[in-house]
């Protein structure tokens, strides 16, 4: 064996290494880089409401329907489905999932609901009413976000790819690549489709990425940071997460995980380029 040889090729190998290391966070591109870097709109939040929030609520998927948030639980053991009062904060169904499932996003469609678990690559149907399951279904990869544009189910998986899923089939139907430019836009969390554009939470940042479904460009970012100074000192919170859209009254409403509150929001333009 050569050893002079694999001697002189180690600086190679590290620089290699490195610049690999480096192409890798440049997909993290929010939200150091973001406001330097970005073309697109980024808008600032007005807060219209403040509701309470269940603090052990591990939020993954938040969705509203007819007056109501439904909310998915994360966390192996403490994984839920849940019907919430806004105002007050009040559980008024409740469902477990097995100890095995991690919980994650949740959509309404039809007279059912979607549920994701993360990495068990099964999802469920249940009826909206009883909470009752009807269907057990499989996709490839990680379950993330999921949302609905009333045909079609649409998931994240915590990169930057989206699938159109037939909610029949379940197939996909095509793939979303998120981008602006070139640079593509990963770690999509909770999704929530509002006014014909699909927003989502991006994982460990305090922005909301506005996606064009058709193209998935980059449309906007909407800048949460805001509600850091709202939530009460000393509150245990992990990440944002969590969009539900109520359309008859044009209501946004986020959330994180863990947060003690659930904020109705409005967006105001703060930065037009
Ligand atoms: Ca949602």
């Amino acid at each position: 064996m050569n050893w002079v040889r694999i001697i002189l090729l180690l600086p190679v190998f590290f620089l290699y290494l490195e610049s690999a290391l480096a192409a890798d966070k440049v997909q993290e591109w929010p939200h150091y880089a973001l406001h330097k870097e970005t073309k697109a709109p980024i808008s600032a939040i007005k807060v219209i409401n403040i509701f309470p929030h269940d603090i052990d609520a591990f939020t993954q998927g938040l969705v509203y329907y007819k007056g109501y948030l439904y909310e998915s639980t994360g966390l192996h053991g403490k994984s839920t489905l849940r019907k919430v009062d806004i105002k007050t904060g009040k559980i008024i169904k409740i469902i477990k999932l097995a100890h095995e499932y991690f919980g994650e996003g949740i959509t309404i469609l039809g007279n059912n609901i979607y549920q994701l678990t993360w990495l068990n690559k099964t999802g469920f149907v249940y009826d909206l009413v009883e909470f009752k399951k009807v269907r057990t279904f499989s996709y490839q990869g990680e379950g993330w976000g999921i949302t609905t544009d009333g045909q079609y189910l649409f998931m994240s998986d915590g990169s930057s790819v989206i699938s159109c899923i037939d909610p029949m089939t379940f197939a996909v139907v095509r793939k979303i690549i998120v981008h602006e430019g070139q640079q593509q836009i990963g770690s999509l969390n909770e999704l929530e489709f509002i006014k014909g554009e699909i927003w989502a939470n991006i994982f460990r940042e305090d922005i909301i990425v506005r996606i064009s479904p058709a193209t998935g460009k980059v449309l906007g970012w909407v800048d949460l940071s805001l509600l850091y100074s709202l939530i009460p000192k000393n509150s245990r919170i992990d990440v944002l997460n969590g969009i539900a859209y109520d359309r008859n009254r044009d209501r946004i409403f986020v959330t994180g995980k863990l947060w003690p509150n659930i904020f109705e929001i409005k967006v105001v333009i703060k930065d037009q380029k």
